[in-house]
């Protein structure tokens, strides 16, 4: 389904069928995680949202999914965003419900924030990749997901800092766990915003 304008696709995608995608030119209320925003200009980015099959991995293979689909140099920083040159070019947001996973993807292609990056790719033909990838990454074997996140990633290998709100975690992030937690200095990690250091 493509839209104009719509709140976030994440709503409209809510209500809808496993199979459904959901893409619009502009969101007045487009939304990260814990309530943060997601900000573009109307007919600047890819906004799409997928309704899948619930999965303990999803965002990690949409991760994976978008940085092949996006190709050149595109590199995962945990848990959720796409990196071009160490700046943010899109994010990921997974909200699960009892049946189905809604999947919301926003890649910048014409316009980024100040300190992000954008892609210059064709809208459409970037989601026909995403769409291929996606139906791969978001039924394959989990260790196959890791391993190509762990290739793929920008934050495995560095200092990083880890705000949870009352607990900052800093270390070496070493490694994913299985259920896709980030291992800093032997501790596993399930939720947090990263800083790579
Ligand atoms: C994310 O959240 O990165 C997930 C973004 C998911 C957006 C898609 S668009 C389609 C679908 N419908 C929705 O309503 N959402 C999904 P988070 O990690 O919380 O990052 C949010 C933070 O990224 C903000 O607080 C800003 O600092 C920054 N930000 C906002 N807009 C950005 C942009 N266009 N490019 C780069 N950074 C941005």
């Amino acid at each position: 389904m493509r839209l104009k304008s719509v709140t976030s696709t994440q709503d409209v995608a809510r209500p809808m069928p496993l199979g459904s995608i959901v893409v619009a030119d502009h969101q007045t209320a487009g939304r990260g995680r814990l309530d943060r925003r997601w900000e573009a200009p109307a007919g600047t980015g890819l906004l799409v949202s997928f309704v899948l099959r619930p999965n303990p991995v999803l965002s990690l293979a949409a991760g994976v999914a978008a940085a092949q689909a996006c190709g050149g140099g595109v590199r995962l920083k945990w848990p959720n965003d796409l990196l071009l040159n160490g700046a943010k070019v899109g994010g990921i947001l997974v909200e699960v419900l009892p049946a189905t996973a809604i999947c919301g993807i926003g890649i910048n292609l014409t316009w980024a924030p100040p300190g992000g990056a954008k892609l210059n790719q064709d809208r459409d033909v970037l989601l026909d990749r995403l769409r291929v990838e996606l139906d791969r990454w978001a039924s394959a074997d989990v260790e196959d997901v890791l391993s190509i996140w762990r290739a793929l990633s920008d934050t495995l290998g560095r200092r990083v800092r880890v705000d949870q709100g009352e607990h900052v975690i800093e270390g070496k992030a070493e490694d994913i766990g299985r259920g896709g937690e980030l291992i800093v200095d032997g501790t596993p990690v399930a939720f947090g915003s990263v800083t790579h250091l």
